[in-house]
Formats: C-alpha cells, sequence, structure tokens
C-alpha cells in the first residue's frame, strides 16, 4: 500500500469547466457517461491526463470527438491514463459500466432497500467514473438520470431540476443542473421509491426555498424534528455567521444502510436514517438532540465545505474542525451551553484523547495516510473543533465573526487550506497569534501543570504554568504550544473578584480597563514555562482554571480537595463546576483502584457523598447539569491516567461507587424518580430532556441495588412509560442485573419493537455493551440472529462496536472478546472495508494492557494484518496499531 504525503502536494495540471454525467440505471449494470471540459492548468503543456477509476469497466474513450484507441491512453486497475492529449482546452468523454447492485462498501454507487444512492467523500467518486478524484477540481456539473419509472420513481441530484419526461419502455429521465462549482466528492444521485415531507424557509434576502426530506412512505411521520432541524439550522445560519443558502431547493434522503452519520452532497444530504428519523415512542432525547446537530451539521457544510473546500484531504478539519465548531455552537445555542459543552468535552477526552496518546496518532491536520477515510478521525473533526473555538476565545465573538466574514469574502468558490483560514481571522483581527499553527501540525495532547501561591503583603497572585507535549508517531521531539488559558479568582465567599493588572514574566500583560469589571481573562501560555502574576488581590484566591474548557489540554494544578469542593460548590463557570466533581471523581477512583489491586476493602470519602449531594439537592441548577454533575468519568477516562490499565480493577471501583452512592443517596433518588416522571405527551425542549435525564440518571442509580422495592419501581416505569426515553431507560436499568427479569424485559421489548429496526438496534447494542460475565457467548448468538445483518453499518456499530465498547468483556483474560473481533474483522473487511476498519481501531491501545492481555490481543492484529486480500483500510489501522 502507498503512503501519499502532505508534502508532495501539486496542483493539478488540468482543470475541469464542465462535467455533464449521464446515468442509465438497470438491474444488472449501469452505464455512466461523463463528458468533461478539460482546461489545462498551464498553456502549452501538454502533459498526459490522469484520471482516478477503481471498479470500472471502460467502455469507450473519446477526445473532441474521436474515439481513442489503444495507445492513446492506458488503463491500469486504478487509473485511466490519457497519454497525449491536445493542447488547449478539450472534450473528454467516457463510458463506463458499474454494478451498484453488488457494490457493499456502500462507497459510490450503491442499493440501499431498493434505492439507488452514493456516497463520494472522501474517494468514491473514481467508482462511479473516470475522474481526477481531488477536492481541488472544482467543477459545474449537470446529471442525467434514466431509470425504470415504476421502480425509480424518485430521480435526485444536485441542483435545479431543469427537465424530466416520460421515455419508451416504462422509463423517465431527470435533468439537474447544478449552478455552483463543487468537488467531484459533493457529487449525488438517488433514485427510488421515496415520499418527501415538504415545507419552505424564507431567506434573509426573501428567496422562498422548498425543503424536502425523502424517506420510504412508511417513515414520513417520522421526519417532523428532522424538518424543524433544518428551518431552524437555516435560521441560526444567517443570525449568527451571516450565511443565507443559495439555491431554491434543499433536499435530504433517508437510507438505511450508510457508513457514517450523514452527507453534505451540494443541496442533496444523504442521511444515516437513524441521524433523520424520530418520533417520542422510537426515539430518545439522545437521538432528538443528535439529529438537530447533524441536521445543522450538513447543512452549515454549505459555506463551510461546499461554497469553500479544501484544497486537499489533509485540509480536511478545515471544514470539519470548522463544521463541528459551528454544529456545536448552534446546538448550545438552541439549548443548555453548559450541558453541551460538558458532553463535547467528555466526548474529546474519553475518544480523542486516547487516539492522541496511541498508535494512530496525527496532527489536527495529518501528514500522510494510506487511506483517507481512516482519518475522519475525533482529531481531525473534535480537536478541530476546539482548534477554532481558541480562535473565538482569543478574539471574542465580534473579532471571530469579522474573521470567518473575510474568510468568505475571500475564498468563496476556491478550494483552500488551513492556512489560509488561520490568516483571514489573524488578518481581519490584526492579531497575534504567535506559534497558534503548530495546533494544526503537532500532534498529541499538551500537558500543562499550574502551580499557584499568593503574596498577602503585595497583593499578588502568581500561577505558574509549565507545559510539555509527549512524543507520538513520527514526533519525538515537539515545541511549546501556545494555549489560552480562561481563567478567574474566587474571593472567600465564593464570588468571582473583579481582575485588575496582570503580568506575564514580570512586564505588564494586560490591565482591566473600561467600567465594567473583568472577571475572566485569557491568559496566553506560549512557552515551556511562564508565570502569570496577578496585581491588586486583597485576599488568598481560589484559582478557576481553564474555565469553559479554553484549550484541549491536560491540566494538572495543585489545587487542594477543599479547593475543589469550594469550586464544585461555586464556580460561576458551570463547566469548571462539573469539572471540579470530575478531578474529585478521578482521584477517589484512583485511590480505590489502588486499594482493589492490593485487595484491600473499598471505601467512599464522606466529603465526595456529601458534595454530590449538595449538588442533587441544589434546585437553583440545571437539571441536566446535575444529571452529568452526578455521573462518574468512564472507565477508560481512569484507565487512561493508570500505568497499566487495569480493567478489572476500574469496573469494580466505579461499581462499588455507584452502588454506596445509590445505597447513601437512596432517598433522595427516590425522591427524583417520583417528583420527575411524566405521562404528559412528549416534549423536546431543554427542560423536559433535563428532567428526564435526571430522573433517568437517578433511576439508574437505585437499579445498582439489590432491593425487591427497587425493582418493583424500575419495572413500574419500563411498564408505564410513554416515550423511549424513558423506556428505554427503565429496560437499560432492569438489564443491570442477570435474572429472569432482565430475560423478560428485553424479550418484552423486542416483541414490541421488532418491527422498527432503529429501535432494534439500541435492543442490540444493550446486549452487547452489558458487563455480564462472559458476555461474548451472548454476542455470537445475537450475530445469528434474524434481524442482525453484517452488511448494514448501523446494526454491526450496535452490536460489535457496543461490544467493544465494554471493557471487561472485551478485555477478558481469557481472550474471548480479542477472538471475537479479529474473526469478525475479517469477515466484515470482504464486505464493508471502511466499517472494519473502524472496528479494527478497537485494539489499537493493546499495549496499554497487561502482558497476558497484550500477547493476546497481538496474535490477533497479526493474524488480521496476514489476511488474505485484506483492504488498505483495515491494514493502516492493524499495521500501524502493531508497529
Ligand atoms: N463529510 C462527511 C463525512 C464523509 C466520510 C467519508 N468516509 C460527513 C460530515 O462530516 O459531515
Ligand atoms: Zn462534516
Amino acid at each position: 500500500p502507498k503512503e501519499i504525503f502532505l508534502k508532495d502536494y501539486k496542483l493539478p495540471d488540468y482543470y475541469f469547466d464542465t462535467v455533464d454525467l449521464s446515468f442509465l440505471l438497470g438491474e444488472e449494470k449501469t452505464i455512466v457517461s461523463a463528458k468533461i471540459c478539460v482546461v489545462p492548468r498551464v498553456d502549452g503543456a501538454a502533459s498526459p491526463l490522469v484520471l482516478d477509476g477503481v471498479d470500472l469497466k471502460l467502455i469507450s474513450v473519446k477526445i473532441n470527438g474521436n474515439e481513442l484507441k489503444e495507445g492513446d491512453f492506458h488503463l491500469d486497475t486504478r487509473h485511466l491514463i490519457l497519454t497525449s492529449p491536445p493542447s488547449g482546452n478539450f472534450i473528454s468523454e467516457t463510458v463506463t459500466e458499474i454494478l451498484p447492485q453488488k457494490n457493499t462498501s456502500l462507497e459510490g454507487l450503491y442499493k440501499s432497500s431498493g434505492n439507488f444512492c452514493t456516497q463520494c467523500e472522501a474517494e468514491g467518486f473514481r467508482k462511479i467514473t473516470f475522474y481526477q478524484d481531488r477536492p481541488d477540481i472544482m467543477a459545474k456539473y449537470t446529471c442525467r438520470i434514466e431509470a425504470d419509472k415504476s421502480l425509480y420513481p424518485v430521480l435526485l441530484s444536485n441542483g435545479n431540476l431543469i427537465e424530466q419526461g416520460d421515455l419508451e419502455g416504462g422509463k423517465h429521465f431527470a435533468l439537474w443542473e447544478d449552478p455552483f462549482k463543487k468537488p467531484c466528492y459533493l457529487f449525488a444521485l438517488v433514485a427510488g421509491q421515496l415520499e418527501s415531507r415538504d415545507d419552505t424557509f424564507s431567506t434573509c434576502s426573501g428567496r422562498k426555498v422548498t425543503l424536502r426530506i425523502w424517506t420510504p412512505p412508511e417513515d414520513l411521520p417520522k421526519t417532523e424534528h428532522a424538518m424543524y432541524s433544518l428551518k431552524a439550522s437555516m435560521k441560526w445560519d444567517e443570525d449568527v455567521f451571516g450565511r443565507e443558502y443559495d439555491l431554491d431547493i434543499f433536499n435530504i434522503v433517508s437510507v438505511p444502510d450508510f457508513n457514517m452519520g450523514a452527507m453534505e452532497n451540494k443541496s442533496l444530504n444523504i442521511f444515516n436514517s437513524k441521524l433523520v428519523l424520530a418520533s417520542p415512542e422510537t426515539a430518545t432525547d439522545a437521538d432528538y438532540a443528535a439529529i438537530l446537530g447533524v441536521i445543522g451539521h450538513e447543512y452549515f457544510h454549505n459555506w463551510t465545505g461546499n461554497r469553500v473546500t479544501c484544497r486537499d484531504w489533509f485540509q480536511l478539519s478545515l471544514k470539519e474542525g470548522l463544521t463541528v465548531f459551528r454544529d456545536q455552537e448552534f446546538s448550545s445555542d438552541l439549548g443548555s451551553r453548559t450541558v453541551k459543552r460538558i458532553g463535547d468535552v467528555s466526548k474529546l477526552r474519553t475518544y480523542q484523547f486516547p487516539q492522541d496518546a496511541g498508535p494512530m496518532a496525527h496532527p489536527v491536520r495529518p501528514h500522510s495516510y494510506i487511506k483517507m477515510d481512516n482519518f475522519y478521525t475525533v482529531t481531525v473533526y473534535e480537536k478541530g473543533a476546539e482548534v477554532v473555538r481558541m480562535y473565538k476565545t482569543l478574539l471574542g465573538s465580534q473579532g471571530f465573526r469579522k474573521g470567518t466574514d473575510l474568510y468568505f469574502e475571500r475564498h468563496d468558490g476556491q478550494a483552500v487550506t488551513c492556512e489560509d483560514f488561520f490568516a483571514a481571522m489573524r488578518d481581519a483581527n490584526d492579531a497575534d497569534f504567535a506559534n497558534f499553527l503548530l495546533w494544526y501540525s503537532q500532534a498529541g495532547t499538551p500537558v500543562v501543570n499550574v502551580t499557584s501561591s499568593y503574596n498577602a503583603e503585595a497583593c499578588t497572585f502568581s500561577l505558574k504554568f509549565s507545559q510539555t507535549l509527549p512524543p507520538t508517531p513520527g514526533q519525538p521531539v515537539k515545541e511549546p504550544m501556545f494555549i489560552p488559558v480562561a481563567a478567574g479568582l474566587l474571593d472567600s465567599n465564593g464570588k468571582d473578584m473583579p481582575l485588575s493588572s496582570i503580568y506575564r514574566d514580570g512586564k505588564l500583560e494586560s490591565v482591566a480597563s473600561g467600567s465594567q469589571p473583568v472577571y475572566t481573562t485569557v491568559l496566553r501560555v506560549t512557552k515551556a514555562e511562564e508565570e502569570f502574576v496577578f496585581a491588586d488581590v486583597p485576599e488568598k484566591p481560589v484559582p478557576s482554571l481553564l474555565r469553559g474548557y479554553s484549550a484541549p489540554i491536560r491540566l494538572h494544578s495543585d489545587l487542594t480537595d477543599d479547593d475543589l469542593f469550594f469550586l464544585l460548590a461555586h464556580d460561576s463557570d458551570g463547566f469548571n463546576r462539573w469539572e471540579a466533581g470530575q478531578i474529585l471523581a478521578r482521584k477517589l477512583m484512583l485511590s480505590q483502584v489502588v486499594n482493589f489491586q492490593k485487595d484491600n476493602a473499598l471505601v467512599l470519602d464522606p466529603q465526595f457523598v456529601h458534595g454530590i449531594k449538595c449538588i442533587l439537592l441544589d434546585s437553583s441548577l440545571d437539571k441536566e447539569f446535575i444529571a452529568k454533575a452526578i455521573t462518574l468519568p468512564g472507565e477508560g477516562e481512569i484507565m487512561d491516567m493508570m500505568e497499566v490499565a487495569d480493567t478489572d480493577a476500574v469496573h469494580a471501583v466505579r461499581k462499588f461507587i455507584r452502588k454506596q452512592l445509590a445505597s447513601e443517596l437512596k432517598q433522595e433518588f427516590l425522591n427524583l424518580v417520583k417528583e420527575k416522571r411524566s405521562t404528559e405527551k412528549y416534549v423536546f425542549d431543554h427542560a423536559n430532556m433535563a428532567r428526564r435525564a435526571l430522573k433517568n440518571t437517578a433511576l439508574g442509580y437505585l437499579a445498582s441495588l439489590e432491593d425487591e422495592e427497587i425493582t418493583e419501581l424500575v419495572l413500574h416505569e419500563y411498564k408505564t412509560a410513554t416515550n423511549l426515553t424513558d423506556q428505554f431507560s427503565a429496560l437499560a436499568a432492569i438489564a443491570q442485573k442477570p435474572g429472569k427479569a432482565r430475560d423478560d424485559a428485553l424479550a418484552d421489548f423486542y416483541n414490541q419493537w421488532q418491527h422498527d429496526y432503529l429501535v432494534v438496534n439500541k435492543w442490540f447494542a444493550l446486549q452487547s455493551s452489558s458487563d455480564i460475565p462472559g458476555n461474548v457467548e451472548n454476542v455470537y448468538k445475537l450475530l445469528t440472529h434474524p434481524a442482525f445483518d453484517l452488511k448494514n453499518p448501523n446494526k454491526v456499530y450496535s452490536l460489535i462496536g457496543g461490544f467493544c465498547a465494554s471493557p471487561v468483556n472485551f478485555h477478558a483474560k481469557d481472550g474471548s472478546g480479542y477472538k471475537f473481533l479479529g474473526e469478525i474483522v475479517v469477515q466484515l473487511d470482504k464486505l464493508n472495508p471502511q466499517v472494519a476498519s473502524r472496528m479494527v481501531s478497537a485494539f489499537s491501545r493493546w499495549k496499554r494492557y497487561d502482558e497476558t492481555r497484550q500477547n493476546l490481543a497481538k496474535a490477533q492484529l497479526e493474524m488480521i494484518v496476514s489476511a488474505n486480500g485484506l483492504s488498505e483500510n483495515v491494514y493502516e489501522i492493524a499495521s500501524k496499531s502493531l508497529a
């Protein structure tokens, strides 16, 4: 397999001006004709034109109307090379044959539940026709689709429908024209038996846009929330970023077979049905929130990704980091900012930190890849969003908006780089960003230590920072990073102190000016070691550091437990209140892990119980905030902090603390369940979601107790639930313990929902991720369940992904979990390399475990790497994991 490097980027020799595509969709095969107007980049230099093409059968190729003969072109398994094209502009025409019905990779043109659909990003267009499949080739497209009218009554592509009609033999056609230049990864085609929910949106300049969400007829009632989300996104992007939609139509299509969440094809977004379809009975609050966020995300790509796109795939975070940031802000504005931030930071810590510390660690802008699909990662997306957020933290809302305005003004219609975004932010604000660009090129999570001291005589408070960036593959030594640390100081009553002058390494850095007091300042930490001194501090403060999680780092401070309990109780920054509790919980869990390993009895610190109880009873707090604040850090987060990850110890400790909290706060939890339950009609809004979140978190705690009364209660909640959020939470609570109640409830649930595959997927995941000892046997059984299908990615993510997410069983000491995954990856790779490669990633941190487990996991990775006909996707992850 060939590795591709950022440093090797070269401008293309040829640009494409217009592309006219024509599809004859058939039951055996599909014929694709592509007529391309080719424009040399430099006049006169007649170099060969290299077109990408994979799994294509070439029928004919013409230049300027003349059919090329053998010798005029060269064909291999990945390219069609036109060896000596004429000088100047010319027309190339190819006709190819493809087999969408046999395409299980779900990349290129394929069938999902009888309908045709496409997925081209990153490099799937080359499975449709011969093309320069790279994002810096931007062209205007037309697309003619011809198909049997009764089988495929709906024919969709990008842009505007300009002609349609009936043809002989029961066929019909549609001709679409997209007036905007686009890279081929944004091309889309859909054909099938679909119906639409229609609505309209009037843009700020008065354009009336037709909105259509397409699904199979029976799913149409479940698209109301998606339509609401789309309209809210369109309005928000106008209000917050000044971005207006640019066509008269916007289509969303829901398909059940899709490798990822969704795809932002120009004016024809294609979605995994799990991110479109929702009803109160079949989708949880988390699903409703995810739909809102992803509909927003794909819509926002219209400007960040489509109108301004990436020069090459190394720049992926240019569109993804920015668009994730935008969807995070959108969800914050529509719900609770603090709760959203807590969720996003948890995700970063749970998934991105381990990636950044493992064999697949890569910068936000990677330096190389074998398969681009492997780089649609939490680093490019979530850490990339944190990088965008840091610009905003440094510039403020208005400065940030000036930056994005300039970015769109400069680069509309272009394919650009991360430096171009950086330059727009800098130039619009005349800002000094020092070495900020290192965030794009250095991998790894910075570790920052801070020590504080108060000088009562001088009334100064000092913070001394030191930072290191651990080595990552290919990057043994690093430079210090530019880290914005938002900070405030609390007085002894827990109130924010107004800040005055701040000195950096002895020099005056900033002074609070103006009439408004300043309570939070952004310290610009740029060196390996640096000291900040706050002047005019009348009493010893408790510092609140990294407010709002202002940089994606691991922060270690010298705050005492008392300080942390104080922040938990008082910090005006909601995120840091939660964070203080999490730091305390992590310390507590680690101390008990040591006890467990020494065979000592586990104990729960009464001060911790008290802190949790205060939060629980504080009626001024947001209910969802409380739910998050009383939830312990995940097992992965704790294992991440250990020399050798000890799954059994961490699992036992987390279970112990949960049970102990449940027994000490039983009455409080019971009260919550009773007060917060409701059988009113389901409403998707923050207040109701928060209420359900708190009630169900309490129920989950209670269910960890061995108690008849609780078993009754949980069953009662299950039976009386009027929406899936409550029903599924109760089911999960019952399923914590093996036994008849569990078996009966699981059977009952399947019976009720077997007709709804999205709900059944939750049922799969609940069972596969269970910590019940020896669960791998159940998972083997579920593989043969009639509702399971290895070809459907959602089912794989639920059953197999779910299993890998449960550390105790996946990392079982007998190697049974590893063996299970090894077998599945090899099978899956033959059907769908992208999905197989996602699954194999579960092995990547095998070196973190004890020797027995290391050997067992390594053996599976070696078996996978030596498998016959292995895809590049799986090869890249497995071989890098072994290295
Ligand atoms: N841009 C797509 C992801 C494509 C993944 C290709 N393997 C969805 C998104 O991030 O919006
Ligand atoms: Zn995206």
